[in-house]
């Protein structure tokens, strides 16, 4: 079963476009970079497409490229989202409601800087997610991303 989710994995990797990293990373050290460019050539990115936490558990975002930032766009019902956090500055979450959220880089939005962190393995907001109301190529890759969750 565990190999047949990895072809899955493996095949929706493929699918994605040529600057797209496989999609779906288990976070080990709780952070994320923001950078100018990724290993495997995006620009404007985030470290991780998808994060995966458990509920009470906090993501750091460190500002390793300057300029970037994270601002809030969706999460689960229940949800608090804080505020855009400040340019080039490290920023730190708690998680503490289940579900799917959804983030970008505010000046690069459109270039397609977003991520999206799922919490406590529950994807039960997914459509809600799919509706985020989001600029540029961020919206492409919002879709792309959501459907290698499946
Ligand atoms: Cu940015």
């Amino acid at each position: 079963m565990k190999k047949f989710l990895l072809l899955i994995i493996i095949i929706f990797s493929f699918s994605l476009p040529v600057n797209a990293k496989p999609p779906i990373i288990d976070l080990e050290t709780n952070t994320i970079e923001m950078l100018n460019k990724r290993d495997d050539g995006g620009i404007m990115i985030f470290s991780v497409d998808i994060a995966r936490i458990d509920v009470g558990e906090s993501i750091t975002w460190l500002p390793t490229d300057k300029m970037h930032n994270v601002e809030w766009k969706n999460g689960p019902d229940g949800a608090e989202l804080p505020k855009k956090s400040k340019f080039s500055k490290e920023f730190t979450m708690e998680f503490t409601v289940p579900g799917i959220y959804v983030y970008v880089c505010t000046p690069h939005v459109a270039m397609g800087m977003m991520g999206i962190v799922i919490v406590g393995g529950d994807t039960s907001n997914k459509e809600a997610i799919s509706n985020t109301r989001i600029m540029g190529k961020s919206k492409k890759r919002l879709s792309a991303l959501l459907d290698s969750i499946e």
